[in-house]
């Protein structure tokens, strides 16, 4: 196998320990960060991704490959230039449970898989207020506002998100997306988010998309 298929191999079996031992030799033998990302761990996460869809592999196969693959970018980050740092940044991403919510499992998923596809991403936690969530996005000047929900009772936060960007004329400011397992794509669209995605891997390609 070559070190990239190991890289890629490592991030499938979610072994953190190999995933580092791999980031750390390619440092060492200077081999582009980028590249190691690209054509090695990412290549694993895409493996999981599909097998996470599909069925083959569960959650908690999928949180040890996001791991494996948040330790080896720690390793490759500082070995990157100002300018690939920045580059490997797709954008920066607001997430937040809404308020009256404390599920924040699925949403914390989200960060970790943003964050490996990425994204550089604020996590404000869970119960946040509308109001909060506005203040943290203007402050940090995110692209993207990420709301998770996981009750029919605090969906309708999503809704006062969006209706108070409005009332404030800075709704084109951002992008915002909604998720959490009892958000449709016909509740999306009725507030007038910009996107939903179903799972953690789908939030990684919308969230893209929506910056495209
Ligand atoms: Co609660 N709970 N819970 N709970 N809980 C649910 C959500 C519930 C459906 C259970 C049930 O009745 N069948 C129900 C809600 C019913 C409703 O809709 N009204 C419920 C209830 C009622 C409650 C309490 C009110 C119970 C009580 O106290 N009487 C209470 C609420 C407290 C509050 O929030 N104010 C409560 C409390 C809790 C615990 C604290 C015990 C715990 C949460 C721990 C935590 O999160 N730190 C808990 C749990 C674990 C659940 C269930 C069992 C599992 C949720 C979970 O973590 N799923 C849940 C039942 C269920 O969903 N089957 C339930 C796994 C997670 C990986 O999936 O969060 O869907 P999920 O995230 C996915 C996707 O949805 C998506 O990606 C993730 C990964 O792929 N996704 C996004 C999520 N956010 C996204 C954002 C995106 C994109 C995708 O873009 C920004």
């Amino acid at each position: 196998m070559t070190d990239f298929e190991q890289m890629k191999d490592a991030v499938v079996r979610g072994d953190r320990e190999a995933s580092v031992e791999l980031a750390k030799k390619a440092v060492e033998s200077g081999v582009d960060p980028m590249q190691a990302i690209r054509e090695g761990f990412a290549q694993g996460m895409e493996v999981v991704g599909r097998g996470f869809e599909d069925g083959s592999l569960f959650l908690p196969d999928m949180m040890l490959s996001a791991e494996a693959m948040k330790a080896a970018i720690a390793v490759l980050e500082p070995a990157m230039s100002a300018e690939q740092a920045a580059e490997s940044r797709a954008g920066k991403v607001v997430l937040a449970t809404v308020q009256g919510d404390v599920h924040d499992i699925g949403k914390n998923i989200v960060r970790i898989l943003m964050s490996t596809g990425g994204f550089e991403v604020v996590d404000l936690g869970r119960d946040v207020s509308v109001s909060t969530i506005i203040d943290r996005a203007e402050d940090v000047k995110a692209d993207i506002i990420g709301l998770s929900a996981l009750m029919t009772t605090t969906m309708m936060y999503m809704k006062e998100v969006i209706e108070e960007l409005v009332e404030a004329g800075i709704r084109d400011d951002f992008k915002v997306m909604v998720g959490g397992a009892p958000v449709t794509v016909d509740w999306a669209e009725e507030i007038g988010a910009d996107g939903y995605a179903k799972d953690a891997f789908a939030a990684i390609q919308v969230a893209k998309d929506l910056l495209d």
